[in-house]
Parts: structure tokens; C-alpha cells; sequence
């Protein structure tokens, strides 16, 4: 990005901060150490929106290996893949087949979307993946796989079998309940609420097959699988095995507190008036289905499966307030994540992303995160992601501010996480209510245009020019 004359007080100005911040920093953040993950840039592809090899309208794996150049050209060292693995892909607005991916229905196969080329004639996608992985390495860069673990498609193999009967021996790998009788209807055994598509309706879906009902955290199409039982948390490390023997240089693990839930079934503290107004998920505490301790125990499991291999990592998805978000690093002992995303910068929430122009928003988040960081841990920033208003749009468009902002995070400690398009200073693109695919936008027609996520996930500008949403048009007058 090139950086004119008028911008460079600013930019002075912000770099005197930077190296007061940084001799901070040096006090409480280790310098970057002998991994590559501590010393390198990550790069966050949104595989769909990112090339388009077979032009079919969607982003694949073929299209990745043929950016590569550029990605290398760019000094890009890791890239996080968004979930590609096989899925029916039902998170993404009804009636299409869209690409978020996050219910998987094998955990051990590419979706054909992302897959090979030739459809249809039998080339396997997970040798384009294969392909990809030899590619990249070649070019100097690691690939890492998106892993959701907390349930999975209710079109899985393994839910097929589960629900097949009670005497499945998959049946215990889901969470079943016969219900309970009230004046003589069967009903959900508690009050737990599903978080999907605004928290509406109960989490627990009667099944007709063995006449029980399912647990959902998330969509009734995204059962939880019960990591209670160690078959399920055996089969998930197999999964994450089978990636890393493909050489894969590790995992970004999606949002972790819903892995485990009360034995008990306690029902959840339920604020009635709230709920006249907003949905029952909205108002309850979630003690029984949230931040159960024992959710540690399993990432720590997930960490020592990684560390089975050489010099692999583990990034993680969670939104929380810092102190709760370095337990995640777990401790020297009993190590989870190598790195938790840090989402300081970003913003917590969709509607009031961070003004990044205000070098004082900067500093005390820098100063919060660096104070919070044990002096064991290795530190990040994550300038942009699939589910937050672009960068640009937090330097309410100021291009020239883009290239200080990338200088300034370069030189703190901590691998800087860039995603796809923000290094081209690309911006949030006016999708219309009509054409959003995202439920973020979909369930909200008021405020979609501050809670969607599709403006940030538009096709990657390769060339100069407007970049017209085309994939979204495709997919509503197929042809
Ligand atoms: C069950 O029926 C009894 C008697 O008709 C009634 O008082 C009670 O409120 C009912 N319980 C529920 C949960 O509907
Ligand atoms: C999975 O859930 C979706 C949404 O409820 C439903 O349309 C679909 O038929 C289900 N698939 C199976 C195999 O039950
Ligand atoms: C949830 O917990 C908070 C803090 O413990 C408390 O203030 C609030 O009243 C609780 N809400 C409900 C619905 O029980
Ligand atoms: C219940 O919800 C209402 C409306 O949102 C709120 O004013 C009240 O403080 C809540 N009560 C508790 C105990 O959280
Ligand atoms: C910049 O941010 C600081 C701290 O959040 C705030 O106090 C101040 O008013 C902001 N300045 C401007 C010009 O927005
Ligand atoms: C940034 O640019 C986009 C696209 O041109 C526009 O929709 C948006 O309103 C602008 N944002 C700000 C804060 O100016
Ligand atoms: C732990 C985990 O994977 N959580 C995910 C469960 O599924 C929902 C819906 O896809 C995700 O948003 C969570 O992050």
C-alpha cells in the first residue's frame, strides 16, 4: 500500500506509540521463539470467496494452489483455511447450498464444493487437498484445517447410526432423552434453548425413529455430539490425526464453550419478562450448557493429540473477556490452545466495530491484551475475520491509514492473522436485504446491514475495479 507525504504525521505519530508500546510489550510478551507459527504471518482464506478454478461461481481448493504465488509474494507463512470439510451446508440461509460448512457430515472428506474439478468422474476431492498441501509446501507455506468438533450434520454417518435405535452402538455418541411426561404429552426433559437462527424454539428435537428427542446446542441439523463418552473424544483426536498425517500444519478450532453440558440436565435460570420481548435464549444464564469446566480437559486432549506430531499448532476460537480468554492457553503443565485468537481489536459485537483511527482505541487495547498475557504465551492479532466488518471499515475507509495499521501490528510481538483481502485495503460491499445469504442479515431485515456478515465476505478483488457479488447472483437464478 502505498503511503503519501500527508499521511506521514500520523504516521509518526503512531509509530513513536508503537515503540513506546513495544518496550512495554517486551516485558510481558515473549519474542518470538523458534516456532514458525510465533515468527510467521497467518493469512485467513474464506475458500469460497477466494478463487474460483472450475468456474462454477464458488472458490475451491484448485483456485488456492493457483494463487500461491501470490500468497508467497505477499510473505505470507500459515494459511487457515475456513471449513472445507464434507457438509450439507444448511448454516447458510434456507433453500441454498451455500459454503459455511460448519455442520460436517465426514469429518475424513473435502466437500465436493471446494473439491475436484472434474465432477463426476471420480477423482477424489481429498486429492486435490493432497495436492494442495504438496503445492503449498513447496511455496514455503502450511495449511491449516478448520476443525468444528461440538456436533455434527444430522446427515452424518455416524447420526444415522445413532438415531438407527437405542441399542445402536453409536447410539450413547449423541445426547438422547426419552422425555418427560407432562399431563400426558411427551415433552423436552428441560428448558434448554438453541442458540440458532436467534434462539428460538427448544434445543431437544423428537426424533420419530426410537421416539427420542436430540440435544442441539445450534440447529436441529447440528447435533451435539456427547463428548462424555470416550468413544466421541477418541474418534474426534482420529479425525484430528488423519489431517495432521496429511500434513496439515495444524488446526483453528471453532468457538469451544459448548463442548459439554450438565449431566443433570438442569434446567437453565429463565427470566420470563425478558423473554416477552427477546428470544428464550437470549434470556437465560447458560451455567448448564456453557464453560463447563471439564471443556479444558478435552483441549487439553486435543493438545497432546497435536503435539503427537512435530511441531504442529493449535489456534482457537473464543469470544470472551481476556481473563477468561488466557485460560485458554491453559498452563505450562497442562497446555490447550498455543494460541487463542486475540479479538481486542476487532470489536466484540457486529454493529459497533472498533474506530481504529483513534490511536487511543489502539493503545488501550494493545495495553489491556499485553497485561493480560501470561509472560509464558505466545501473543496475536487478528486485524479481520469472516464474521467481523472488514478493516476498512474500521479505518472508516481511510486507505492511507491501512498501511500504518499493518506496520504498526507487524512490529508488535504476537503473529499478526490477516484475512483475505484486507492487505488490498478491499471494503465491506453494500449487499442488499434481497440477496444476503447470511442469517446473521437474514433474521434481522431492521438491522441487517450492521449485523450481516455478507459484505465482508465478497469475492477477493483480483482484478481492479467493481467487484459485483456474481456468486450470489448465480446461486439465486440457478441455472
Ligand atoms: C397439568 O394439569 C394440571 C391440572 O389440570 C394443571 O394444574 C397444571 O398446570 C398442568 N401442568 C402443566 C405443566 O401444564
Ligand atoms: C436434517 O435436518 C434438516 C433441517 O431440519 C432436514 O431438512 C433434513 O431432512 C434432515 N436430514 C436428515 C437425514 O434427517
Ligand atoms: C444471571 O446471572 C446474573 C449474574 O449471576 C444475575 O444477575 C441474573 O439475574 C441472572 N439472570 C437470570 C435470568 O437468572
Ligand atoms: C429480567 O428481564 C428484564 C427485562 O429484560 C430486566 O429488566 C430484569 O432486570 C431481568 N431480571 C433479572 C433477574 O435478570
Ligand atoms: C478516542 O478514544 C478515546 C478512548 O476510547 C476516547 O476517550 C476519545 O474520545 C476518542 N477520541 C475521538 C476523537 O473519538
Ligand atoms: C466504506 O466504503 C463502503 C463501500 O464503498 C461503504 O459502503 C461504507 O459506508 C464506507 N464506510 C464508511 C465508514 O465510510
Ligand atoms: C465448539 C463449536 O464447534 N462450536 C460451534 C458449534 O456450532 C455453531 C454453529 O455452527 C458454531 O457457531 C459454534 O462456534
Amino acid at each position: 500500500m502505498p503511503c503519501c507525504c500527508s499521511c506521514m504525521a500520523v504516521m509518526i505519530g503512531i509509530m513513536s506509540t508503537v515503540f513506546l508500546i513495544v518496550s512495554g510489550l517486551s516485558l510481558t510478551m515473549t519474542a518470538a521463539a523458534g516456532h514458525w507459527w510465533e515468527k510467521e504471518v497467518m493469512y485467513q482464506i474464506y475458500p469460497r470467496s477466494f478463487q474460483d478454478a472450475n468456474g462454477d461461481g464458488t472458490g475451491d481448493l484448485k483456485g488456492i494452489e493457483q494463487r500461491l504465488p501470490y500468497l508467497k509474494e505477499l510473505g505470507v507463512g500459515f494459511v487457515w483455511v475456513s471449513p472445507i470439510m464434507k457438509s450439507p451446508m444448511r448454516d447458510f440461509g434456507p433453500g441454498t447450498r451455500g459454503a459455511h460448512g460448519y455442520d460436517i457430515s465426514d469429518f475424513h472428506d473435502i466437500d465436493p464444493l471446494f473439491g475436484s474439478m472434474q465432477v463426476g468422474t471420480g477423482a477424489s476431492e481429498v486429492e486435490d487437498f493432497k495436492e494442495l498441501v504438496a503445492a503449498a509446501k513447496e511455496a514455503g507455506i502450511k495449511l491449516l484445517m478448520d476443525f468444528v468438533p461440538n456436533h455434527s450434520s444430522n446427515e452424518s454417518k455416524w447420526f444415522m447410526e445413532s438415531r438407527s435405535s437405542k441399542t445402536n452402538s453409536k447410539r450413547d455418541w449423541y445426547i438422547w432423552h426419552p422425555g418427560v411426561d407432562v399431563n400426558g404429552t411427551k415433552q423436552p426433559p428441560n428448558n434448554w434453548a438453541s442458540n440458532f437462527g436467534g434462539g428460538q424454539g427448544s434445543a431437544w428435537t423428537l426424533d420419530p425413529t426410537t421416539q427420542e428427542y436430540y440435544y442441539h446446542a445450534f440447529g436441529e441439523f447440528q447435533p451435539d455430539l456427547n463428548y462424555r463418552n470416550p468413544e466421541v473424544v477418541e474418534a474426534m483426536k482420529e479425525v484430528l490425526r488423519f489431517w495432521l498425517n496429511l500434513g496439515v500444519g495444524g488446526f483453528r478450532i471453532d468457538a469451544v464453550p459448548f463442548l459439554l453440558e450438565d449431566p443433570q440436565l438442569r434446567n437453565e435460570a429463565f427470566n420470563a419478562t425478558c423473554a416477552k420481548t427477546k428470544f428464550a435464549y437470549f434470556c437465560m444464564n447458560h451455567t448448564y450448557t456453557q464453560n463447563d469446566p471439564q471443556n479444558h480437559e478435552i483441549i487439553q486432549g486435543w493438545r497432546q493429540t497435536v503435539d503427537e506430531f512435530d511441531d504442529r499448532v493449535m489456534f482457537g476460537e473464543i469470544y470472551a473477556p481476556l481473563d477468561d480468554l488466557m485460560k485458554y492457553y491453559g498452563t505450562p503443565f497442562k497446555p490447550e490452545f498455543n494460541v487463542p485468537f486475540n479479538f481486542q481489536i476487532l470489536g466484540q459485537d457486529f454493529g459497533s466495530p472498533n474506530d481504529l483511527r483513534n490511536a487511543s482505541v489502539v493503545r488501550n487495547e494493545v495495553a489491556s491484551y499485553a497485561s493480560a498475557l501470561p509472560d509464558w504465551c505466545h501473543g496475536n492479532w487478528v486485524l479481520g475475520n469472516h464474521d467481523n466488518h472488514r478493516l476498512m471499515e474500521r479505518l472508516h475507509n481511510d486507505t492511507r491509514l491501512a498501511s500504518t495499521v499493518y506496520n504498526f501490528f507487524n512490529l508488535l510481538p504476537g503473529t499478526p492473522v490477516i484475512y483475505q483481502g484486507d492487505e488490498i485495503a478491499m471494503r465491506d460491499l453494500y449487499i442488499p436485504y434481497s440477496l444476503c445469504r447470511d442469517p446473521m442479515c437474514l433474521k434481522n431485515p431492521k438491522t441487517f446491514f450492521v449485523d450481516g456478515r455478507d459484505p465482508e465476505r465478497t469475492p477477493m478483488q483480483w482484478t481492479p475495479g467493481w467487484a459485483e457479488p456474481c456468486h450470489m447472483r448465480r446461486e439465486i437464478k440457478p441455472t
